[in-house]
């Protein structure tokens, strides 16, 4: 971590990987974004699951569900109970950064459906993807959320190629993204009027003192969230109040200048081209392609290129 850390913040401009955005109270902050008025992503992907779950099920026949990103599961529930209905046992891996999503992960899923074999994976996936030995195929991947679109091209790439390289020719990948539209709209998700956005991005801070000993004192940094339309991403940033100087033990003294950011998340946003791009350059091939009826997000079902 303080590698990344010390790369990061000495970096012109200034940035920090969005996986430290997620200890406990980070994942709570997550699960309160994904109820937020604004925040349109969550539902309209539960929206396609529930109309094509089924069909997506049935063209898949998996036995083993994988997660990537899995957080609380909420959606991915959908999932399950629709494998359930075609497959008697089924065998479900989480994978996620945040040990502490994934234990209460774990207890929900079994107390809830006595059927499901769950086996969770503490990795972070932009490093590498371990994971246990598949007894039960085919395995139908999922990465949703639009998480994906925390990577930059190359680093999506990169990630997709990884579960490429897992997959058998009767596996398959469903991938949630969220689509390019209206700055107003776009903006406001990443701009709730209850402030649990910004909350959620200084939380990140929080997690630096925790860890690390740092000294941010949060309340000094100002949220920010901007749709950079050039680049098709949203991008939040902390702005500093004034001049400060943050200690991190190990580094040098950060001296940050009044309103000088440091980048915490960037947000991509797709259209069906760059979907097919981001997943032919990866070695998948894109076979469906399911639309909220707003047309605000998208999965796509793909499969191993020959
Ligand atoms: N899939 C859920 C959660 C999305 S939030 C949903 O759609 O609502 C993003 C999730 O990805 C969090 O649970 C976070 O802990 C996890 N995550 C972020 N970066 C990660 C990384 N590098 N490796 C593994 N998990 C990561
Ligand atoms: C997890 N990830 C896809 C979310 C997103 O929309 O980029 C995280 C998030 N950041 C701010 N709000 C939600």
């Amino acid at each position: 971590m303080l590698e990344d850390v010390r790369a990061g913040l000495l970096a012109t401009p200034r940035e920090l990987p969005p996986k430290y955005f997620y200890d406990e109270r980070g994942s709570r902050l997550f699960e309160e974004i994904t109820r937020l008025p604004e925040y349109y992503l969550t539902r309209a992907e539960r929206e396609i699951l529930l109309a094509h779950a089924a069909e997506i099920v049935e063209t898949t026949r998996p036995h083993t569900l994988v997660e990537l990103g899995a957080g609380s599961a909420a959606k991915t529930r959908i999932l399950l109970a629709a494998m359930h209905s075609q497959a008697a046992a089924v065998t479900y891996v989480p994978v996620d950064v945040s040990e502490d999503f994934l234990k209460q992960t774990h207890d929900a899923l079994e107390a809830e459906f006595p059927w499901l074999r769950v086996e969770p994976v503490v990795a972070d996936m932009s490093v590498g993807l371990e994971l246990p030995p598949m007894a039960h195929r085919p395995v139908l991947f999922a990465f949703l959320g639009s998480t994906i679109g925390n990577f930059d091209a190359t680093g999506a790439v990169a990630l997709l190629r990884r579960i490429r390289d897992r997959m058998r020719a009767d596996d398959r990948l469903l991938l949630g993204t969220d689509l390019r539209k209206d700055r107003r709209t776009l903006e406001a998700a990443y701009n709730d009027s209850a402030g649990v956005t910004a909350e959620f991005n200084r939380n990140m801070l929080y997690v630096l003192n925790t860890e690390l000993g740092a000294d941010f004192v949060p309340k000094r940094f100002e949220h920010r969230a901007f749709y950079n339309q050039t680049e098709h991403r949203i991008e939040m940033h902390l702005h500093s109040v004034g001049a400060q100087t943050v200690h991190v033990p190990g580094l040098p003294p950060i001296e940050m200048r009044d309103r000088e950011g440091i980048r915490t998340e960037l947000s991509y946003k797709y259209d069906r081209r760059a979907v097919e791009e981001l997943s032919t350059a990866a070695g998948l091939s894109l076979t469906h392609w399911f639309v909220d009826a707003q047309s605000r997000f998208t999965l796509s079902l793909l499969e191993p290129t020959p």
